[in-house]
């Protein structure tokens, strides 16, 4: 006679084959492979299947959009960002700064301060493709502020929604092409900026300046305004942000959620509402600290000169302090912003377990060295404010090494507590051994091909050094230890002629740029023929279209009123 157990073991046994035949059809109707996948993803995907191998009551298979019950809560983590934020200028970076940021500042106080943290390329979509990515724009062919973002390359969006996060976007972030989420599950606004590729760079044709180029109107058109566009992008995007933490908390309270809200102030036009630009009637507006003559200029400055149509335009005192003021402002303005978010998750009960990041996509030369705007590798140009603020995990504290914003993308995958996939290509490297007060790296590549230049401009930054390469331009060398304002080069100095070497050694090694010089090239011409075609006949735009559902908001009569006011109500009465 057959044993209790055999009996058992055979039953087992035929519901585990039972098992690995629904397995095989859940693979099959969904076009993936669990058993293929990281450790993680396991986890996520087979925890209705684990139980099921022993239980003769199979659920049914999850299909991947579906949320699923997270055993632990992951934490929280809402990422700030401001653009064209320059760090050197703000608070927690400069003792003496007029710029006032009480938000900002409290969090910086609580919270882990990077002080020497960049953005991968000074310019718009290059540096937030590469954000979003962890991997440098010749990677992923971000060479300008009109580059197509493939939808293939993970973004730190995925992960964390394939690790069971509510993934959400609302306000800019200069995708172009025609996907717009690129692993955001919604976005709650659309973009401030074209989704075309209607602003390729054209190294074809150095000498021409086209319309769309930055020119100075936003520095001789500076001073306060009731409203902007840029002012109808942001409040719309921290309405959506807020009303996204609301929603969470009455609807979606179980499940981690990763929100970024992207502002797109201080970005000039330099133009803010009194009460900002008010805020600074009685402060002593600094001038530009090193202003250098137009001859004096290095060859990519004196370029992006002409681009932004200063060459030989000398402006008046007025005219700069009343730009700087205005900026002040807008940093402000982003703080007080800062300020209703940091209000509405205290309000929902989400302040304790959600991780803050702050940062921005590059900065602002305002009038420093004579130049405005970005697309440089000074300091003012690519530094960026970077913080994280989590005090129960993390003690406050400050880190001096040099790190980037590609750094943020395995930082936000381990914070979810789990690690990126190795096979994948990646640049960026996790902070968290700096947020954890131990070393961490110390080292930035960056990469420009965009306006003003006419090849490759790559940067590097490690130890007190930074070097920049252009083959066209003469090399730039500076210690920023000795020499924080970059005023001294010294690539022609006897003395450092060793220390040149090894960095073009470097470049030669790290970089094939005349494979990637053509490779711009082809992409530049490729989007210029394909975007002068779409914009012929019947147009269809890639701008993203937030979808609102008007029959499920407020009252509706097929919903009860005493149960919708009870589900809308928070904290429920
Ligand atoms: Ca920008």
């Amino acid at each position: 006679m057959e044993s209790l157990d055999g009996f058992l073991c055979a039953k087992a046994n035929n519901l585990m084959a039972a098992t690995e035949r629904r397995i095989e059809l859940f693979e099959k109707c969904l076009g993936l492979r669990w058993r293929e996948r990281g450790a993680e993803d396991k986890g996520l995907f087979t925890h209705p299947w684990v139980g099921a191998t022993i239980c003769p009551c199979l659920p049914p298979p999850l299909p991947i959009e579906s949320p699923l019950p997270m055993a632990t809560q992951r934490p929280h983590i809402l990422f700030i960002m401001a653009d064209q934020m320059a760090a050197p200028i703000l608070p927690m970076y400069q003792a003496q700064s007029v710029v006032k940021m009480p938000h900002l500042s409290r969090l910086a106080a609580e919270g882990v301060v990077f002080e020497s943290a960049y953005c991968p390329s000074p310019l718009c979509a290059p540096s937030r493709f590469s954000l979003v990515s962890g991997q440098l724009p010749s990677k992923i062919g971000a060479y300008d502020n009109a580059a197509d973002f493939a939808a293939d390359i993970p973004t730190y969006a995925h992960y964390l929604r394939s690790l069971g996060y509510r993934t959400a976007l609302s306000g800019k972030m200069h995708f172009c092409g025609p996907d717009q989420l690129h692993g955001y599950e919604e976005r709650l606004t659309s973009d401030i900026y074209p989704a075309d590729y209607g602003w390729a760079v054209n190294w074809d044709e150095l000498e021409v300046r086209p319309s769309w180029y930055h020119n100075m109107s936003s520095v001789l058109q500076a001073g306060p305004s009731v409203r902007t566009n840029q002012l109808d992008h942001d409040e719309e995007t921290i309405f959506k942000a807020r009303q996204y933490l609301y929603d969470h908390v009455r609807n979606t309270p179980d499940q981690p959620f990763c929100l970024t809200v992207s502002m797109t102030h201080p970005h000039d036009p330099y133009t803010i509402p009194a009460e900002f630009y008010d805020l600074y009637s009685d402060a002593e507006i600094p001038m530009p600290a090193h202003p250098i003559a137009q001859a004096e200029q290095d060859v990519h400055s004196t370029r992006l000169l002409k681009v932004i149509d200063l060459w030989d335009k000398p402006m008046t005192e007025g005219d700069i302090r009343r730009a700087r003021r205005s900026y002040f402002g807008s940093c402000s303005y982003v703080d007080s912003k800062i300020g209703e978010l940091l209000k509405t998750l205290k309000d929902c009960g989400l302040a304790d377990d959600t991780i803050i990041v702050f940062s921005g996509d590059h900065g602002d030369m305002l009038g420093e060295r004579g130049l405005w705007y970005k697309m440089h590798w000074f300091e003012m140009a690519a530094r960026v404010p970077m913080i994280v603020h989590a005090p129960s995990r993390f003690k406050p504290g400050r880190v001096a090494a040099s790190v980037s914003t590609i750094d943020l993308l395995p930082t936000f995958v381990e914070l979810a507590e789990s690690q990126v996939d190795a096979r994948l290509p990646l640049d960026g490297r996790s902070l968290l051994p700096h947020l954890q007060g131990a070393c961490g790296h110390d080292e930035v590549i960056g990469e420009y091909m965009a306006e003003g230049s006419k090849t490759p401009l790559m940067m590097i930054r490690r130890g007190p050094w930074k070097f920049i390469y252009s083959k066209d331009d003469l090399c730039m060398l500076f210690n920023l230890q000795s020499d924080p304002d970059e005023l001294k080069n010294l690539a022609q100095e006897a003395d450092h002629q060793e220390t040149l070497e090894g960095f073009l050694a470097e470049v030669a090694a790290r970089w094939d740029l005349p494979a990637l010089h053509q490779a711009v090239l082809n992409s530049q011409r490729r989007r210029r023929l394909v975007y002068s075609a779409l914009t012929k006949g019947k147009l269809t735009s890639w701008d993203h279209q937030p979808f609102v559902d008007a029959s499920q908001q407020y009252m509706r009569n097929h919903i009860d009123l005493d149960d919708l006011e009870r589900r809308a109500r928070y904290p429920k009465p």
